[in-house]
């Protein structure tokens, strides 16, 4: 190992941060931009199905906490897309990548919100399933996506508390209300379950991302986690285990469960699902739209700044 690798390994192995001025190696640079421009990515489409509820809301409350919800998600995807742009890749570079389908979202944002029922359902499952993952994240060893995720994981636990409380009105409402948190729990569990992805063994990144302190825990331990956590949560709500084979395991002391459908999960990523076309379509209409404002934005600062600054803000509002 060169010099600049042992002490990279040394803050690593003690849990120091690595921070953006820091020698790191190509590969730990790479890997982590993959990582991190993919759950911002995550954020900015995550708005797509559950802004599909906001003008159909059920009441005042509902349609403006739902709001607020949405506007979280963006805002998340901002603080993950300034952290990412520290380690030298541009903004204009990632929304390419997304837009040409050459870096992946989460697969979970491909499934159509069919109902109100829907979007409590995404509060508890999918923020739920990111909550357990974020908390982990907040230990990663690259310092700005660490704090980033401090930050995250406050906002995230409104959003599932949200969206818990929703599911449990309509479970506790008349027989069709209850009939809709439970159809919307069937469709939705599985693919909350496909958000923490493929097993160990099958996992492209995992090993190294483990080595680097990257990732903190493996899909498949974080995956067991939120299904411990969602047994007594379906019992609270009164709903039926979408997976019957649902046990306990008391020499695991964890649950037993059924397999994924991971024929599903790879035709998602792959860009087959329900709904992969209609969100690209959706997000280069919108980033259409916007070019006034970042052409504006771009405008000003060249009229306000010195040139030295200009550059610099150019590549970060392109
Ligand atoms: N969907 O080698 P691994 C949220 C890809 S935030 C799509 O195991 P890795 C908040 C993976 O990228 C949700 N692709 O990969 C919210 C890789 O492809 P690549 C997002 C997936 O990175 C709520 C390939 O498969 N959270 O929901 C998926 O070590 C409501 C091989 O897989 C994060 O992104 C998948 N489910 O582990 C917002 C958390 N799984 O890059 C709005 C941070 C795997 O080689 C509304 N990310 N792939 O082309 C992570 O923790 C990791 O990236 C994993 C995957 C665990 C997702």
């Amino acid at each position: 190992m060169t010099p600049e690798e042992q002490n990279f390994m040394r803050k690593i192995n003690a849990e120091e941060k690595i921070e953006p001025k820091d020698w790191m190696p190509d590969a730990y640079r790479k890997n982590v931009t993959r990582q991190m421009s993919q759950h911002a990515h995550s954020e900015v489409i995550g708005m797509q199905p559950e802004g599909n509820w906001i003008t159909r809301a059920p009441s005042l409350r509902r349609k403006v906490v739902l709001l607020s919800k949405v506007q979280d998600e963006a805002g998340h995807g901002l603080y993950l897309y300034s952290a990412c742009e520290t380690l030298g890749i541009s903004r204009a570079e990632m929304i390419e990548a997304l837009q040409k389908g050459t870096a992946k979202y989460a697969s979970i944002f491909n499934y159509p919100t069919l109902t109100w029922g829907d979007v409590g359902a995404i509060g508890w499952l999918v923020d739920g399933a990111a909550i357990v993952n974020q908390v982990s994240l907040q230990r990663t060893s690259y310092g700005p996506y660490s704090r980033g995720m401090i930050r995250i994981c406050k906002e995230e636990s409104f959003h599932q508390r949200q969206g818990y409380e929703a599911l449990l009105v309509l479970a506790q409402g008349s027989p069709e209300q209850k009939q809709m948190a439970q159809d919307s729990l069937n469709r939705f569990y599985w693919p909350a379950l496909m958000m923490f992805g493929p097993h160990d063994s099958e996992s492209a990144h995992s090993a190294k991302s483990m080595e680097w302190k990257i990732k903190r825990e493996t899909n498949d331990d974080l995956r067991q986690k939120f299904i411990d956590q969602t047994v007594p949560q379906i019992e609270f709500l009164g709903l039926e285990h979408p997976d019957p084979a649902i046990k306990w395991n008391e020499e695991r002391g964890h649950y037993d469960h059924g397999d994924i459908d991971w024929e599903e999960f790879y035709s998602v990523i792959n860009g087959n699902g329900h709904c992969n076309r209609q969100r690209i379509e959706h997000h280069v209409a919108a980033h259409e739209e916007g070019a006034w404002v970042r052409d504006a934005i771009t405008a000003y600062n060249d009229k306000k700044m010195p040139t030295k600054q200009k550059t610099w803000r150019k590549g970060y509002l392109i």
